[in-house]
C-alpha cells in the first residue's frame, strides 16, 4: 500500500500582504501529479489546511478543488486531519457530502459514521471507531488511529487528566488499540514533538506542550505528523512531511513523503521536493549597490527580505530604482550609519496598539476596513482573549 503524506498546507497565507494562492494552486497540482504517478493508494493531510480560521470563499475553493483532483474519481482515500489553524466545524462542514467521495475529516476522537462510504473504492474505508479508521485495499488493509489537534485544556479535560503528555498518550493509545497484525498501522497527529527543528537550521523551541516522543503509540509502524513545517524524522517512526509552501525565511524545501508500507511494517520511504514552492530569500548587505547586485543574483521569483546595514540616506533614489527593477522584495529594512535605526518602507506591526491590529487584521481578513462599530466592541471585549498554541506553525 502507498501512503503520501503531507501537511501544514496553510492555503491562503500571504507573505507580507502578498497572495499566495497562485503558487500554493501550483503546489497542490503538483502534488496530485506525484499521487498519480506514484499511483498513491490513501492520502493523509497532517493538518492545517487552512492559514486562518475564517478562510476566504477564494481559498476554500482551492481546497476543495484539490481535494476533487486528489481523490482520483473517489478511488483513493484521503484523510484529512485538523491542525492548531483550522476550525474542526468549518473544516469538516462537507463530511456527509465528502464521504461520498471517500474524503474523511477527522477533527475529533468520536467514531466517523461510515454509513455514506462509497464500498465500490478500489481504496475504502471498512470499520471506524474512537480514533480510528481500518481501510482495505485489495486484499490488504491499514489502521489509521489519529489525535487531531485540540487546545491543550480540553485535551486534558478529555483524558481526564492535569498533565498534557499523559492525555496525549492516554487518548493516542486508547485510538490505536485498533492496530492490527493483518494491518499497516499509521498513528497520525498534529503536534508539537521534543526535540523537533522548527527551522531548516536546526534550531529547537522548548515549549510547555510539547510531547515526548515515548508518549506517542510505540506500536505504529509510521507517525505521520504535522505542526513543524521542516521535513524531519524524529525517534524511530515519526516523522514531519512539513509545510508545502516555505512560510519564513528559514524555512526549508517544501517536500511530500510517499509511504510504502504493509501489514509488516514501512517497507521505503521516499522524500519528493516540490518545484512550485517558491523560496522566501534573506539577503543582507552592506550598501545599496552591493544590494543590487547580490539581488539581480537571485532567482526573480523568489521573494526576499532585504537589509542593507550601512545605508546612505542621500542614496535613497536607489532605493526606489531597487523597488521599481525587484517587485519580488517583500521586504526591506534599511539600518543608517548615524543611529543604527531600522526604517523600513513596510507596516511594522510590532509598533501597533491592539486597535489597530485589529483594523489591519480586518483588512487582512476582508480587503477592507472594519465599522467603527465593529473596533469599538471589538475593544470592549478585550480583544484578547485568542487560544494560542505559543508558536504560530
Ligand atoms: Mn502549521
Amino acid at each position: 500500500m502507498k501512503i503520501l503524506h503531507t501537511s501544514d498546507w496553510h492555503l491562503g497565507a500571504k507573505l507580507e500582504g502578498v497572495s499566495r494562492l497562485n503558487e500554493q494552486e501550483k503546489t497542490l497540482d503538483e502534488i496530485v501529479r506525484i499521487a498519480d504517478e506514484e499511483l498513491v493508494d490513501i492520502v493523509i493531510i497532517a493538518g492545517d489546511v487552512f492559514n486562518s480560521k475564517t478562510p476566504s470563499s477564494e481559498t476554500e475553493d482551492l481546497f476543495f478543488k484539490a481535494l476533487s483532483k486528489l481523490s482520483d474519481n473517489s478511488n483513493r482515500l484521503i484523510f484529512v486531519l485538523s491542525g492548531n489553524h483550522d476550525d474542526p466545524l468549518r473544516l469538516s462542514a462537507s463530511r456527509p457530502l465528502a464521504q461520498k467521495y471517500n474524503i474523511v475529516f477527522a477533527t475529533g476522537l468520536d467514531p466517523i459514521s461510515i454509513s455514506q462510504t462509497n464500498f465500490n473504492a478500489k481504496t475504502r474505508i471498512i470499520d471506524s471507531g474512537f480514533g480510528f479508521i481500518k481501510v482495505k485495499h485489495g486484499d490488504e488493509y491499514a489502521v489509521i488511529s489519529y489525535l487531531p489537534f485540540i487546545a491543550p485544556n480540553s485535551l486534558m479535560e478529555l483524558a481526564k487528566t492535569e498533565d498534557y503528555n499523559e492525555g496525549v498518550k492516554l487518548l493516542s493509545t486508547k485510538a490505536s488499540e485498533a492496530f492490527n497484525d493483518d494491518s499497516f498501522n499509521i498513528f497520525v497527529s498534529h503536534l508539537f514533538l521534543k526535540g523537533g527543528a522548527v527551522n531548516q537550521n536546526g534550531e529547537t523551541l522548548g515549549t510547555a506542550n510539547e510531547v515526548s516522543v515515548q508518549n506517542l503509540p510505540n506500536n505504529a509502524h509510521y507517525i505521520a505528523l504535522g505542526h513543524l513545517h521542516s521535513a524531519q524524522k524524529i525517534g524511530n517512526n515519526c516523522y514531519y512531511s512539513g509545510s508545502i509552501t516555505e512560510l519564513r525565511t528559514k524555512d526549508a524545501r517544501p517536500q511530500v513523503s510517499v509511504i510504502t508500507g504493509d501489514k509488516t511494517g514501512v517497507l521505503d520511504i521516499k522524500s519528493i521536493k516540490l518545484k512550485n514552492a517558491v523560496r522566501v530569500r534573506e539577503i543582507v548587505a552592506d550598501n545599496v549597490a552591493l544590494a543590487y547586485k547580490l539581488v539581480s543574483e537571485e532567482d526573480k521569483n523568489d521573494y526576499i527580505y532585504l537589509t542593507i546595514k550601512h545605508f546612505d540616506a542621500l542614496k535613497s533614489t536607489f532605493v526606489r530604482e531597487l523597488r521599481r527593477d525587484f517587485p519580488n522584495i517583500v521586504s526591506l529594512k534599511l539600518v543608517t550609519d548615524r543611529d543604527q535605526e531600522i526604517e523600513s518602507e513596510f507596516v511594522d506591526f510590532k509598533k501597533m496598539g491592539l486597535k489597530e491590529l485589529f483594523v489591519e487584521f480586518c483588512k487582512y481578513q476582508t480587503g477592507s476596513e472594519p465599522s467603527e462599530e465593529l473596533v469599538d466592541l471589538f475593544m470592549k471585549c478585550g480583544g484578547e482573549d485568542y487560544d494560542s498554541f505559543e508558536t504560530d506553525d
